[in-house]
């Protein structure tokens, strides 16, 4: 995951029948550019995230883009995901980049704690997830972050900055030019009013009329 400027992450939403909604990825991933897609299934079965791999494997792989296993480094290792999203609950960093090899993924949730991010730039992560910034209805996010983090994080640190919580294409354009390298977003895409392939393009518009 590469970012020169802001790019779009794209997370699965809370439930869906993986083959049709193979379709609607493909749409969304056909629209404009998108960095990632994680896979976040929670509360499901082992197997019916490896058929949600299964399914959106050549999905990513025709648009070129990394598909992500949240949670679970070892599923992430037995699917051949290219990386893994931990919380910090999930498991550790050593973990996840033993599970995904030197090549992989591997991003970190740091809810809103800059020591929490350091300490997962330290350890090697691809990234660092900061949030919610937004209110969102998807998660019973713990906490709040704010735009001064991602500013703060944006100058001094390399490691990219992921944005996450209750995004949207009307309220991101604060966060790209506070730093954010990349916007994650669940209903702020599969929930548009015009639909994912819309609200894709639609992101990529503001993100590319940003300063
Ligand atoms: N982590 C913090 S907020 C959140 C996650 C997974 C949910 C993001 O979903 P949405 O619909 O983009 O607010
Ligand atoms: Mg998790």
């Amino acid at each position: 995951m590469q970012a020169e400027t802001c790019r779009l992450y794209l997370i699965t939403p809370p439930a869906f029948e993986p083959r049709a909604f193979a379709g609607t990825l493909a749409a969304a991933l056909a629209a404009d550019d998108v960095a990632a897609v994680q896979l976040r299934l929670k509360g499901a079965d082992d197997d019916a995230v490896r058929r949600a791999v299964q399914a959106f494997r050549p999905v990513c792989d025709a648009h070129g883009v990394p598909l992500i296993m949240n949670d679970r480094p070892d599923l992430a290792r037995d699917t051949g995901c290219d990386g893994v999203h931990i919380g910090q609950e999930d498991a550790s960093y050593a973990e996840a980049r033993k599970a995904v090899g030197p090549q992989g993924i591997v991003g970190v949730t740091a809810h809103n704690s800059r020591h929490l991010a350091i300490e997962a730039a330290e350890q090697g992560a691809d990234y660092v997830a900061f949030g919610a910034f937004f209110p969102t209805g998807t998660k019973a996010a713990k906490t709040r972050a704010d735009l001064d983090l991602l500013e703060w994080w944006s100058e001094l640190m390399v490691v990219p900055a992921v944005a996450i919580g209750g995004i949207t294409v009307d309220n991101c354009r604060p966060l790209v030019e506070a730093g954010a390298d990349f916007l994650a977003v669940i209903s702020g895409v599969w929930d548009h009013p015009q639909g994912p392939a819309a609200a894709v393009k639609a992101f990529n518009e503001v993100i590319a009329g940003s300063a």
